[in-house]
């Protein structure tokens, strides 16, 4: 049997990659705003892959999605109309719907094509952009955030790496229009890369951040298939009496059951603002 390799090649992890062995390759094509590519693994299930770059894959995408999700809207008293700008796989919204407190999701994805292909090959994840509760818009992040002003709980920003269409959301003018798209006690979540091969991204954004928000933290979340196996979340409060590193709701048992979570509970929530002392030394504020 003679098997075929994806690695996971990129300038913003030179010298590494991650391989997965590809079974099959379901869909590749070239959308109008990068390489789609999506694939059967042997041991991963289906893989989405953009511009060379893993997004999730079934067996891991838990991991990040229900961080991204549950970090923010447990972080917040009653969350009830949240923003995702990115996230065409689907993943982060079937989180946020779990919160019964949740009247609205709208969601603006850039690309419609990793949309359907979502929908076709991750449909564990793609299923929740049918309920009703959730309003999709095709464009561009930041142009939608600058039509949009004091109108949602929770922003999160399920975005791919600053490279290509996503650059843009890694920058202060995003961070800006994000707050006043919030209203009052308005939280922000970020796809905030990884510790051990960003640092000075996180420091620079972790920066900016300070100098918009009252509260800002920082924490991670651990994922195999994402490059050096973490990912981190940039969070920013419009209050300061936002405290990321405690959940602000805690439910029974029996309620978090419910929520079918696999990765997040109260203690991994706390423990993901518990940094290592390189990470804590270089994001610490003066
Ligand atoms: N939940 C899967 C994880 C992702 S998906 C990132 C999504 O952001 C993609 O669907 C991409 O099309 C979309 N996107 C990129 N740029 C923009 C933009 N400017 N406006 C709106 N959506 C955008 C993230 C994976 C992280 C990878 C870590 N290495």
């Amino acid at each position: 049997l003679k098997l075929n390799w994806f690695s996971e090649l990129n300038p913003l992890w030179a010298g590494q990659c991650m391989s997965l062995s590809v079974e099959e390759v379901l869909f590749h094509e070239r959308s109008k705003y990068q390489d789609v590519l999506v694939f059967k693994s042997k041991t991963y299930g289906n893989v989405l892959v953009l511009d060379g770059v893993i997004q999730c894959t079934e067996r891991d995408e838990f991991s990040y999605q229900e961080m991204a999700a549950h970090l923010p809207l447990f972080s917040h008293p009653n969350p009830q109309n949240v923003l995702v700008i990115g996230g065409g796989d689907g993943g982060v919204i079937r989180e946020i719907l779990k919160h019964p407190s949740v009247e609205s999701v709208t969601q603006c994805e850039i690309d419609q094509v990793v949309i359907d292909v979502c929908r076709k090959f991750l449909p564990s994840m793609s299923k929740s952009m049918d309920d009703s509760r959730v309003t999709q818009y095709i464009g561009d992040g930041l142009a939608f955030m600058r039509d949009n002003r004091a109108k949602y709980d929770v922003i999160i920003t399920d975005s791919s790496d600053p490279q290509g269409p996503a650059e843009c959301l890694f920058e202060k003018p995003y961070y800006e229009l994000m707050r006043s798209a919030l209203k009052d006690g308005g939280i922000i979540c970020a796809q905030g890369e990884c510790m051990w091969l960003h640092l000075k991204l996180i420091c620079k954004m972790k920066e900016f951040c300070e100098s918009l928000f009252p509260s800002v933290s920082y924490g991670y979340c651990t994922i195999p298939t994402y490059p050096s196996g973490q990912i981190g979340f940039m969070l920013c409060g419009l209050s300061k009496d936002t405290n990321f590193k405690e959940p602000c709701r805690v439910l029974s048992e029996s309620e978090y059951a419910s929520m079918g979570l696999k990765y997040y509970n109260p203690e991994i929530h706390k423990a993901a603002f518990v940094l290592p002392q390189f990470a804590k030394l270089a994001l610490q504020t003066n």
